[in-house]
């Protein structure tokens, strides 16, 4: 049976003719809206929408200024859920404009007969959580009032203007028109002189058709957007061919995306490529007119990385200046106050080269604000402005706007959500609010929504909603809650994964910053739509993680906690580890697992250029080891850090941490010198150990040949690299030198003793295992030399050892021994700074430009080297937000 078939056999809501009773009641008719009933019919709930509209449409009901369209391929931007849907409805184009849209969601309408369940043109004007009936208690300003189990905001992101903020606007004798509640009837600007305040999507869309009408166009901009032309016509033929040859894959892939539109992850990285190839890169995303491929497929650090970012966002004003004529113009639409992507970019047709128009000027209010509306135009500091008509694009009290302001929702214990939120929205899932049960929003602040795909992420959240709503009727249950733990761990899954992006650098509608007073933060999840999708999935697996069931004849669930306490980025590579099943590394014997090493590392990002690379060799305890040198760009000569690398003394060698010397040479404005020294099984304790005392006693005798500042110089190492960093401080003290100024630890090895908690804890999925442990442990020493201070540093001497900073991960079988040796250090007087990595795992720091939240972790390790060699402090645009994030010290 399809689902236009499915006809809706439930849907018979009662009325007692004062109140309405229904399962559940939805409030918004727009593609939210209009899928849930659908869905919630062919569960068998009844059901009802009611809408302030007069017809389907949502947004796109609201928005029917001049030039509203999609700015996301309207083939990805369309139900998929009824593969007969998807396939009967054609797009005439690329971008539809707004016309057809509401054309195709009324043909959706009609082909599963909604209509009937839909109250237009009704409010909500409060809603009441009955606790001892377990309903929502509606009242309405048109009709019956509603009494229902569950209550769903199916009420967009953007549907509540934000006010216009300006003084004197009802002063004005003129016209006053709004983007988002655009008249129904025509309106008419044809030899008149128009204002249009605000230059976001809105207003970069109708810009361009306003121009061609009016006799005179102002367009009086605050912030400058970025705009890429959408090269608008029929549909794309490359994605329609990709769509057509199968349609069910495509939609899948779109499903596990980061955007919901289905690009693969970009390949390089832009330090990988010339500035020649990524101009042409650059050019052929200009020329696709596509947003979500230019944020995606450039190049994978634009969206995480400052000066990733920076290049494109270059480019994109070298366009703006070679598209408008008048330089100063041109400067004022440059943005230059944001990373690109950070503030939603626009995608336009004619947008900059309206403003070569006789008959279109532009006011920057960042050099002369608006002080008020006058009953003939607008006035700034500097000129008066007569105008006919004016046109606010100024945007939404978006994502929390339509559900907080625009009708009391009161729940448990009388509390209201307006109080709840009035520090910013908290929210489990962004699905759920604890304390008020059986509520749901459909793309609610903490979910995916505005930085993905509507479509696709309505459907998720839909199919989510719905799929529960049925498993408790199975079950017997009548209400279900977040918990406080869950929406709390919810809160702190957010603020890790706002420090991946950049949309924290920017004060725009997704924290908030456009509403005067509204509380400021990342809104939207910026995780991405296939590990949000994984997540959501993953609370059911767990038993419905984080939510507590009640009903009258079962037995109350609740299995509390927090759904993901690791990294979001740590998240996703664990989860990739585990899809490829690989075999355990201490099962392919020393030279097997060496060879896996190096292809491993072979896929991963390259490391960034620093001023200068360099191999030789130096004299290790028993002959040469090789050594890999990395200068800074800076003028030198630079203090010296000795590193040693990672991998149980058995694997790895002086390029294997590549990437992280490179990162760290780059931030400290330090020499790093990889040492190769020497491994077991084939060199058993004490040869890694005492080669690294040799090699950083040769260095320091070395400096000025290795063009570095004169000793003292500085150890660092991670792993068993840490292992041997901390044993040379010891043997460097008890031989006489040289001298160390200070040692980084980063997840060492400092003990033989397995029996900590964080062996038992993280003994397995979190990449370093204990079988691990144990095979590097028998590979390089024999258990009878295993309590020596070479090997475990934990049970030396540590008073008078160089100041140290130690770095300990949540999730790593090394945490114990760590912290033990820093609170050790510490006890016997030396100088010691402890960062606790929460979420972080044993190689989230080394995996760099892998694990993006490794950033804040590095910046403090770059801080404290810094200080060890007495150099001054020195914040990176980059680490902006990033150095506190995560991070316990
Ligand atoms: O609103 P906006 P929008 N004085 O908030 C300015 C979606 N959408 O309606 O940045 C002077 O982006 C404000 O300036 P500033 C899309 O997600 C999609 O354009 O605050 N100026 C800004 O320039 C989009 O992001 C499509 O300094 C004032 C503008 O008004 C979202 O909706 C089409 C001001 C508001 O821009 C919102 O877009 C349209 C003041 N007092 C919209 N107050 C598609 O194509 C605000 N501004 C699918």
């Amino acid at each position: 049976m399809s689902d236009a078939i499915a006809e809706a056999s439930a849907s018979k809501a009662t009325s007692d003719g004062a109140t309405q009773q229904v399962d559940v009641a939805v409030v918004g008719a727009g593609f939210a809206g209009l899928y849930l009933l659908h869905r919630l019919r062919k569960a068998g709930f009844t059901a009802v929408a009611v809408d302030e509209a007069s017809d389907v449409g949502g947004t796109w009901y609201w928005n029917r200024y001049p030039g509203a369209r999609c700015d996301i391929q309207t083939i990805d931007y369309s139900y998929t859920f009824d593969p007969e849907l998807d396939s009967a409805w054609k797009w005439s184009e690329k971008y539809a404009t707004q016309p057809e849209i509401l054309r195709y969601l009324g043909f959706v309408a009609d082909r599963y007969d909604l209509r009937r369940d839909i109250r237009f043109g009704t409010k909500v004007t409060n809603a009441t959580w009955d606790e001892a009936a377990e309903r929502w208690r509606l009242t309405t300003d048109n009709g019956a009032a509603i009494s229902c189990r569950h209550y769903i905001m199916a009420t967009g992101c953007l549907s509540t203007p934000k006010p216009p903020e300006i003084e004197g606007v009802k002063d004005f004798k003129g016209e006053i028109y709004f983007t988002g509640r655009w008249p129904h009837h025509e309106v008419k600007l044809a030899g008149k002189r128009v204002a249009v305040i605000g230059t976001g999507s809105s207003g970069i869309q109708a810009i361009p058709l306003i121009a061609e009408q009016a006799a005179h166009l102002t367009v009086f901009q605050r912030t400058a957007s970025f705009a890429l032309p959408a090269h608008n016509g029929p549909p794309s033929a490359d994605r329609t061919a990709l769509l057509q040859s199968d349609r069910a894959g495509y939609r899948e892939q779109a499903r596990w995306s980061m955007a919901g539109v289905p690009f693969p992850p970009a390949p390089v990285v832009s330090w990988q490529l010339s500035d020649a190839e990524r101009r042409e890169r650059f050019e052929q995303a200009w020329a696709a007119g596509d947003l979500v491929h230019i944020l995606t497929q450039l190049w994978a650090d634009q969206g995480v990385d400052v000066d990733g970012n920076a290049l494109v966002s270059e480019l994109i004003r070298e366009k703006i200046r070679g598209i408008v004529k008048d330089p100063e113009t041109a400067a004022a639409l440059s943005p230059n106050d944001h990373p690109f992507g950070s503030k939603r970019p626009c995608l336009d047709t004619n947008y900059y080269a309206t403003y070569n128009r006789p008959n279109v000027t532009q006011v920057n209010l960042r050099q002369e604000p608006i002080t008020s509306i006058t009953a003939s135009g607008i006035k700034t500091d500097k000129r008066n402005f007569d105008v006919d008509v004016i046109v606010f694009a100024t945007g939404f009290d978006a994502m929390t706007g339509a559900i907080m302001a625009v009708h009391p929702i009161t729940g448990r214990g009388g509390k209201s959500l307006s109080d709840i939120w009035a520090k910013g929205p908290q929210s489990y899932l962004g699905l759920t609010v604890a304390g008020f049960p059986n509520l749901f929003m459909i793309t609610g602040p903490g979910s995916p929504s505005v930085l993905s795909n509507m479509a696709v992420s309505i459907e998720q959240h839909v199919d989510w909603v719905v799929d529960r709503l049925q498993a408790m009727r199975e079950a017997g249950f009548s209400a279900i809650e977040a918990t406080a733990t869950a929406q709390d761990g919810w809160a702190q899954h957010m603020a890790d994964c706002s420090t991946l992006t950049l949309h924290r650098l920017a004060n725009t509608w997704y924290t908030g910053a456009n509403v005067p007073g509204k509380a400021l933060g990342v809104m939207p999840y910026t995780g991405g739509v296939g590990p949000y999708r994984s997540i959501c999935n993953e609370v059911v697996s767990r038993g419905m993680l984080g939510f507590r069931l009640t009903g009258p004849d079962v037995a109350a669930q609740c299995n509390d906690g927090e759904i993901v306490r690791l990294q979001p980025d740590v998240r996703i590579v664990l989860n990739m580890l585990a899809d490829m099943n690989l075999p355990p590394i201490e099962s392919l014997g020393p030279e097997g697992a060496r060879a896996f090493l190096a292809q491993f590392n072979a896929g991963r990002p390259a490391g960034r250029p620093v001023g200068e690379v360099g191999d030789g060799a130096l004299q290790g305890a028993d002959g040469p080891v090789p050594y890999r040198l990395y200068r800074p760009a800076t003028p030198g000569p630079h203090p010296i850090v000795v590193y040693f690398h990672g991998g149980g003394w058995v694997l790895g060698d002086e390029l294997s941490d590549d990437p992280f010397c490179r990162d760290m040479c780059r931030r400290t404005g330090m020499i790093f010198v990889s040492v190769g020294y020497r491994h077991g099984p084939e060199h058993p304790f004490p040869a890694a150990a005492e080669d690294g005392y040799a090699a950083t006693k040769w260095i320091a005798e070395h400096t000025a040949e290795l063009g570095g500042r004169p000793a003292p110089v500085l150890v660092a190492g991670w792993s068993a690299g840490g292992n041997i960093a901390a044993v040379t401080c010891q043997l460097a003290r008890d031989r006489g030198g040289p001298q160390i100024a200070g040692q980084l630890l980063l997840c060492p090895v400092t003990d033989c003793d397995f029996d900590r908690p964080s062996y038992r804890e993280n003994a397995e999925g979190y990449f370093l295992t204990r079988p691990l442990m144990d095979w590097f442990w028998d590979m390089y020493c024999p258990p009878a030399d295993r309590t020596d201070p070479r090997v475990s540093p934990l049970r030396g001497k540590l008073a008078g050892l160089p100041q140290a900073f130690v770095v300990t991960c949540e999730f790593d079988p090394l945490r114990d021994e760590g912290v033990a040796y820093a609170e050790a250090l510490a006890a016997a007087g030396v100088p010691v700074e402890q960062l606790k990595a929460r979420g972080q795992m044993h190689s989230s720091f080394t995996m760099v430009d892998v694990v993006i939240t490794g950033v804040s972790g590095r910046v403090k390790m770059a801080e404290a080297l810094r200080r060890f060699a007495g150099l001054a402090q020195e914040e990176r645009q980059a680490d902006k937000g990033a150095r506190s994030d995560g991070l316990a010290a």
